[in-house]
């Protein structure tokens, strides 16, 4: 069975021209105009972009005591609501630490549930041989990215030699070095401090995470990765100072990304003072909504490169698991939603105000996304060959954003009562119409899939053992001993 997405006008991230899209199966076959087929997807008066592909995730990940609400189904249901064909979530190891086992926990989870296909990002908790082993493991299994957690002291995060090693070992694999960058010890410090002041309300959460730790980190980072030789990938950059870090490395030529999130371009901190506890917890992230001087920097970035993508960091908690911080900000379950919005809103305060192109929101949503994590283009483009995952975007149906008509899991939305000026007509997730606007019919869960994202061809072809990258705590700090050569 063939389709043609007829009348529309396709946009890539160069360019935008009115043809047909011919899908066979589950590939685009065909761009050009009065294309034929068997069936046909109406896109007269919208634009046809590619399927919006979110680089940040986390779907019923455990995490701060109790696990997050929005489940593989749920999540993925939600992102094709909203145009997003694809995400990338964050694979976190358990108790055990292996690596191995929690990709396949990862599968366990989500092969049954996923309506759209997903990829997976590994998270470095922490540093020892068979961390070292089985990084191998998750980039031959189709995980070649690794994020490293410079905050949640005591939990997740890891130390500056532990990076350093990581980073090398990523660099061997041909795998992209990851991080959250908030200075931990710092922010453990002030969390203690505050707490000792009985200063517990979700307003200190903030002030706790100032934007100069983030900017510390983002620098120390780069530092590690230009040490090791290693490109590196900022994740939730929410504020100048880490974005300031990221322009001064890519004007050295460093290859260091940097991905604002739809919620620190669009809300601010002036959130966690709504004088409604459930209202100020329920945006409760790190790092958190900034000062509103810091979005003009973000845009910014989007329009001139320093910044490349825009995620969401959807980390869905529902009011009741945030209220296990009523007597203790530091309790409440970090993160909030974004999946099912970005693209909307994105296109209403982007593209609609002028800030953004529809070539750079294509660029921002899905084709950057795809070339950084490396699956360009069977993802992220609108060519012959290529997954037909497409969006027949239509700029001309308004919505306001509520709880009560969103797909999410979760009991409220942080961007409530806002309202946004496009919306997907159609999704199409490898050439099945997956959503229809106004038909609201969920496809099958468990047609998604998998999509394996191989090693980056730069990989150094020979490997480094595990003695020569040290041990935990004894990495040489001696510049001339580093390995895989800067
Ligand atoms: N930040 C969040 O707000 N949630 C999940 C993980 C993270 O780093
Ligand atoms: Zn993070
Ligand atoms: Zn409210
Ligand atoms: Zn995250």
């Amino acid at each position: 069975m063939s389709k043609v997405i007829k009348g529309g006008t396709v946009v890539t991230a160069d360019r935008q021209w009115k043809a047909d899209i011919l899908v066979e199966g589950e590939v685009i076959k065909e761009i050009g105009p009065d294309l034929k087929g068997d069936e046909y997807v109406d896109a007269e008066g919208a634009y046809v972009i590619p399927g919006g592909i979110d680089p940040h995730t986390h779907l019923e990940m455990p995490f701060m005591g109790t696990t997050a609400a929005e489940t593989f189904e749920s999540g993925t249901w939600a992102a094709a609501t909203g145009g997003t064909t694809m995400l990338v979530d964050f694979c976190l190891p358990g108790a055990d630490g292996s690596i191995k086992n929690a990709i396949n926990e990862w599968h366990r989870k989500s092969a049954p549930q996923i309506c759209s296909d997903i990829g997976y990002h590994m998270a470095i908790t922490g540093w020892n041989e068979s961390i070292f082993d089985e990084m191998k493991y998750a980039v031959d299994n189709g995980v070649n990215s690794f994020k490293h957690f410079m905050a949640y002291k005591g939990a997740l995060m890891v130390e500056d030699d532990e990076m350093f090693a990581s980073f090398a070992r990523c660099k061997e694999l041909g795998a992209l070095p990851m991080v959250h960058a908030e200075n931990g010890d710092l922010v453990d410090l002030m969390q203690k401090k505050f707490l000792a002041e009985g200063k517990t309300g979700p307003e200190w959460h903030a002030r706790s995470r100032p934007p100069e730790f983030e900017g510390e980190a983002a620098n120390r980072a780069i530092t590690i990765a230009d040490a090791a030789g290693t490109p590196l990938y900022i994740v939730h950059v929410s504020c100048e100072q880490a974005h300031e870090a990221i322009r001064r490395a890519r004007q050295k030529g460093m290859r260091v990304y940097g991905e604002p999130l739809i919620q620190f371009l669009t809300l601010d901190e002036s959130e966690y003072l709504n004088t409604d506890w459930n209202h100020a917890a329920q945006r409760v992230m790190s790092p958190p909504f900034r000062g509103k001087e810091h979005q003009d920097g973000l845009w910014a970035g989007l329009q001139s490169g320093s910044l490349q993508v825009v995620a969401t960091d959807h980390a869905a908690f529902s009011t009741e698991q945030k209220r296990m911080g009523l007597q203790d900000f530091t309790k409440i379950p970090n993160g909030s939603n974004g999946l099912e919005e970005r693209l909307a809103m994105l296109w209403t305060y982007g593209v609609e105000t002028g800030r953004l192109t529809p070539e750079e929101f294509v660029a921002a949503t899905s084709t950057n996304v795809a070339k950084i994590l490396n699956i360009y283009p069977r993802k992220g483009a609108l060519v012959p060959g290529a997954d037909a995952d497409i969006v027949v975007w239509d700029p001309k149906i308004s919505k306001t954003i509520s709880a009560s008509n969103h797909h999410s899991i979760i009991d409220y939305n942080v961007f409530e009562g806002k309202e946004v000026s496009a919306q997907a007509r159609y999704t199409l997730s490898r050439g099945e119409v997956i959503w229809a606007w106004g038909q609201n019919s969920q496809p099958q869960p468990g047609r998604g899939r998998f999509v394996p994202r191989p090693a980056f061809s730069s990989a150094a072809k020979a490997l480094t053992k595990w003695k020569e990258l040290n041990s935990p705590r004894s990495v040489q700090r001696d510049p001339l001993n580093i390995p895989a050569g800067i």
